[in-house]
């Protein structure tokens, strides 16, 4: 790809100056001192700012002339040659794909098994004014209509790096705000597992489930709710994903991407990561809902988003495949230890944990995101 200045501007150069200019506007490329020029001053301010920082995001997004997202000397370069007339246009460097990991997800996820605890340490609960959320609309095309999301960027968050993403969904009836209440903890565990270097910086996208042309929410414990809720598949890979990943700094490909959620979120979550394991590379569930296979329970009879036979991966394996329950929610019953359980029979490894006395809140979300968390992103 190839920056082309307006032809416009093109003759203007030709009669008025010798000198190279680009059209002025915010962080124009090369642009760093925003006068609508690109001359030697840029040249300097990119030298200064390569060897002791930049004075301002605007003059370091301007710094980076072939758009890899990185400033570098390769830049500086670029921006020189231009200003000299050696070249006339900014060389685009297309993102290189990270290598594919060769980390084995079985030893991996035996790691993990083996450093795993219930007991949250209270440090990592503390609240934390950590990060920044920014409420997304996007527009699905799933259900061509405009949806919300949460985005929470990381303390520092800079468009000169590249974060793993995490997707966590909430609880039936909720929406990308739920996950937010303080009895989740999503944002203080992962404020202090970074602060302390225990997990990943990470951009948390909050999502927004319920997905259909024709309601904007879930009515009750009907099938056409958890078909509309199923639809979310198609609409996170189809939609919010391009979304957040042209829009944020977040780094691509199944290595860098994880998913989770709680009850409702759950049952998506591992719906989602067992049918596109080559999207998600880590897969979580806290008390995921029935409903993923056949299932009947007191609310409704869940004829199953796929057979148990097709509740598995077997290529693509997930470094985490992590599934927790408590021994007294009075929500979804035993339905987390079934999944377990029909994975077990169909020989696709996974972590099982189970959460003494653990209700249908909090008592099983935060451990299983204090787990999840410290453990997503790592496998190398
Ligand atoms: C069900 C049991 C529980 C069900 C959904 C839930 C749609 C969800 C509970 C929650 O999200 O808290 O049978 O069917």
């Amino acid at each position: 790809m190839q920056f082309k200045k307006p032809l416009a501007l093109l003759c203007c150069t030709a009669l008025l100056s010798t000198q190279p200019v680009i059209a002025a506007h915010a962080a124009a490329r090369g642009d760093l001192d925003g006068d609508g020029a690109v001359t030697a001053f840029d040249v300097a301010i990119a030298k200064k700012g390569l060897l002791r920082g930049f004075s301002s995001g605007d003059a370091e997004k301007a710094a980076d002339i072939n758009e890899d997202g990185k400033t570098e000397v390769s830049d500086m370069i670029q921006l020189l040659r231009f200003v000299m007339g050696q070249i006339s246009q900014f060389e685009v460097t297309e993102p290189v794909a990270p290598p594919p990991s060769s980390a084995d997800p079985t030893a991996y996820m035996q790691k993990i098994r083996e450093s795993m605890t219930n007991n949250v340490p209270a440090e990592m609960t503390a609240q934390t004014a950590y990060g920044k959320v920014e409420t997304i609309s996007y527009y699905s095309k799933t259900a061509e209509k405009q949806k919300s999301a949460n985005v929470l960027l990381p303390d520092g968050y800079s468009t000169s790096e590249r974060y793993p993403v995490l997707y966590i969904n909430h609880g039936i009836f909720g929406d990308h705000n739920s996950m937010l209440d303080e009895g989740m903890k999503v944002r203080s565990l992962a404020g202090n597992l970074a602060n302390k270097g225990e997990a990943k910086k990470m951009i948390i996208v909050l999502t927004s489930m319920y997905t259909s042309k024709t309601s904007d929410q879930c009515s009750g414990f009907t099938l056409a709710d958890t078909l509309a809720y199923d639809a979310f598949l198609d609409d996170l890979t189809g939609s919010l994903m391009p979304y957040i990943e042209s829009n944020y700094a977040a780094a691509t490909g199944r290595e860098n991407t994880a998913i989770t959620g709680f009850s409702m979120g759950g049952r998506e979550a591992l719906y989602i990561g067992v049918s596109r394991p080559d999207v998600f590379g880590y897969i979580g569930a806290a008390c995921p809902a029935p409903g993923v296979t056949p299932g009947k329970d007191m609310f409704m009879d869940h004829p199953g988003s796929m057979t148990e036979q097709e509740f598995r991966i077997d290529t693509n394996l997930p470094y985490v495949f992590m599934i927790t329950g408590g021994t007294n929610d009075g929500v979804v019953g035993t339905f987390p230890q079934s999944y377990h359980n029909i994975l077990t029979t169909n020989g696709t490894d996974h972590i099982w944990q189970e959460i003494q006395g653990g209700g249908h809140d909090g008592s099983c979300v935060v451990p299983h995101l204090y787990n999840y968390m410290k453990a997503i992103f790592k496998a190398e």
